[in-house]
């Protein structure tokens, strides 16, 4: 068990206004914030991120929608934070997800599904170190 993981406000949820709320949700349920920014993905950057989805059908079509507008990266600690903040976003698709999770309240569909978040402890520092370099994330964690 690690104390870190990564999310993204993904385009859908900024471009619908839902970025404070969801930020409201993380420090609701005790997460700490490390690094926070807002910034906007080129198709090679979501490319990269995404690669381990590269054979999916889907690949083209997610790469397109994560480069298609503003996001928000965030690095996130909390004790057991990988399964914490996948149990608070809910399930891949938005129809499945459980009363009360971000991406029941949030989402938009199975593809704009309002939030990342990454699935085990060592993709967690893989996806933090594709966006924050060391200097950008607060180290007392
Ligand atoms: P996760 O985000 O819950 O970990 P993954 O299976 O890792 O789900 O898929 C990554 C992202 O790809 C999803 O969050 C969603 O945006 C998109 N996605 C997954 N399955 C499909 C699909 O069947 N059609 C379109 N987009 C999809
Ligand atoms: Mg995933």
């Amino acid at each position: 068990m690690n104390n870190l993981t990564f999310a993204i406000i993904k385009p859908d949820a900024v471009k619908n206004g839902y970025s404070g709320l969801i930020i409201d949700r993380i420090i609701k349920n005790d997460f700490k914030i490390l690094g926070m920014k807002f910034m906007r993905m080129t198709k090679a950057q979501a490319e990269g991120f995404y690669e381990i989805h590269k054979d999916k059908p889907f690949y083209d079509e997610l790469t397109s929608f994560m480069s298609s507008g503003w996001c928000i990266v965030i690095a996130l600690n909390k004790p057991d934070a990988v399964n914490e903040w996948r149990n608070l976003i809910g399930a891949t698709n938005p129809a499945e997800a459980s009363e009360g999770t971000i991406r029941k309240d949030f989402a938009s569909s199975l593809g704009e599904n309002a939030v990342h978040g990454a699935d085990s402890d060592e993709n967690a520092r893989r996806e933090v170190g594709f966006f924050f370099s060391e200097a950008q994330i607060i180290s007392n964690h």
